[in-house]
């Protein structure tokens, strides 16, 4: 069913919600708001809030006043209140929403004295930005970037959600879809009436079906690079005890997180830093030295050290320059799997003579190395840097402006791949009813992308990945 189906369908919801749209967490946050939809939404909000002197309940009017408990003798919290009246609303249904203080008391205590009144439940994730889809004050895309600009950990990850919910992705996949539906009532046009009309230009009608996949195709390609501005990156530190990955850690996240000592063993266990490179969000992994060791307790430090390489986007395998590349250090390399990328990274480059650094290149013991650096000085930074958001392909990021997400990339590819199959019929001199069934799937795909052919489960489905309030 379509989504506009949907909504001239019986009123779907006759519910009305309700959830802190805001994070909680005790003694943060100013304010929190907590969120009502649909057709009680008002009366609950004149009941559970006593207003003073001669306030009006006006749309989009703010309201002072109290939230008063069952009794209504005792003030749980002073409050603001808003109510916006269907469609000018978030959801489109009527919305109040009760401006309470932060923290945790005063607001769960409000959002319990909401859910007390009749007609009223809790909220799902999602379901406020899934009503809004169904009443057409949002589109999927829209929904789905704004889920994403909330969750942005940089910067550039918040931008490119806001191309998003400008209404950028779908005004791509729209156009493109549209392409299609030209083509099929062309083809569908000849399958019935073959004999009416002129014959149809299959090598014209081609190559437009080729132009849209590759189209498509580029969409996912540069959201596959989008996708490290989204996710940011994983990147564990590791190599032999002492070579310095704590204090790399240290130097990158600009304080002194994890303990550096010159005792090799320092680290015992896995320890993490968030930071921001170039807009790419990073978690860093500082691990335990892998050595052979008898100690019970470092051995269990460097089985989670081996579990953090094994789950890292990038491993950075440190190593000390002035002992020189090991057999060791060869060791822990063939322990990295074939599919991770890694950077070599000698460490330490402050201890060696400048003159043998320096003529050597990024040569050591016949190695090549991806970075010298030293964590002391803070030399070889930059080279690191860059080395790292190059591996990881986030260099390209940069000029994005359009990513999709990945339930997206999905459809996209699969609309490419159904396009693909009409190169195939057409090299095949195939009749006309093969191109349209590929065809049929390609728009299925791009309509299941802006929410123009989704079922009501598929829907459920993607809203649930959303946060409760959202
Ligand atoms: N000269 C010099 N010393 C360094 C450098 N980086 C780290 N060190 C020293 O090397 C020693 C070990 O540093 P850590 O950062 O604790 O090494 P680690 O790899 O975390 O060691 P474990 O936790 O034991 O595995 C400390 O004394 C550091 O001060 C560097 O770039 N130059
Ligand atoms: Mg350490």
């Amino acid at each position: 069913m379509k989504v506009a189906e949907m909504m001239s369908s019986p009123i779907p919801h006759q519910q009305t919600i309700a959830a802190v749209a805001t994070a909680v967490a005790p003694g943060q946050g100013g304010i929190a708001v907590v969120r009502l939809s649909g057709p009680a939404a008002e009366v609950v909000g004149r009941s559970v809030v006593s207003i003073p002197g001669q306030q009006l309940w006006v749309s989009h009017r703010v309201l002072y006043g109290h939230v008063m408990d069952e009794s209504g003798k005792e003030r749980i919290d002073e409050v603001l209140v808003l109510l916006m009246k269907g469609p000018r609303s978030f959801t489109g249904e009527d919305v109040v929403e009760i401006h309470c203080h932060g923290g945790l008391m005063a607001v769960q205590r409000v959002l319990e004295r909401v859910l007390a009144q009749p007609h009223v439940r809790r909220a799902l994730p999602g379901e406020f930005s899934q009503r809004a889809v169904l009443n057409g004050r949002l589109d999927l895309t829209q929904a789905e970037a704004i889920s994403e600009l909330v969750a942005a950990r940089s910067r550039r990850a918040a931008q490119l959600a806001m191309t998003g919910v400008d209404g950028g992705i779908q005004r791509r996949i729209t156009s493109l879809r549209e392409r299609l539906l030209d083509q099929l009532s062309e083809l569908e046009a000849r399958v019935d009436f073959e004999e009416d009309l002129p014959p149809l230009d299959g090598a014209e009608l081609l190559v437009e079906l080729q132009c849209v996949r590759r189209e498509l195709e580029q969409l996912v390609e540069d959201a596959k690079r989008g996708d490290v501005l989204r996710q940011g990156l994983q990147v564990a530190l590791v190599g032999r005890p002492n070579v310095g990955k704590s204090s790399l850690l240290n130097r990158l996240s600009r304080r002194e997180r994890a303990i550096v000592t010159d005792l090799p063993g320092t680290t015992r266990d896995v320890l993490e830093s968030e930071i921001v490179l170039e807009g790419v969000p990073i978690t860093l992994v500082d691990t335990a030295g892998i050595r052979a060791t008898k100690d019970a307790l470092e051995q269990l430090g460097i089985d989670r050290s081996h579990q953090a390489l094994a789950a890292a986007d990038v491993v950075f395998l440190v190593f000390d320059l002035s002992l020189g590349w090991t057999a060791e250090d060869a060791a822990l390399l063939a322990q990295i799997p074939d599919d991770v990328p890694r950077l070599l990274v000698g460490n330490k480059a402050d201890a060696q003579p400048a003159s043998m650094a320096a003529s050597r290149g990024n040569q050591v013991d016949g190695k090549t190395v991806d970075v010298i650096l030293s964590a002391l000085t803070g030399q070889g930074e930059e080279a690191l840097i860059e080395a790292v958001l190059k591996t990881c392909g986030a260099s390209e990021a940069q000029g994005l402006v359009v990513a999709l997400n990945q339930r997206q990339q999905d459809l996209a590819a699969a609309a490419a791949i159904a396009l693909a199959r009409t190169q195939e019929a057409a090299e095949q001199k195939l009749p006309w009813d093969f191109w349209t069934i590929d065809l049929r799937q390609a728009i299925s795909s791009l309509g299941e992308i802006t929410g123009e052919e989704i079922t009501e489960a598929v829907l459920d489905r993607i809203f649930s990945r959303f946060c409760i309030g959202k």
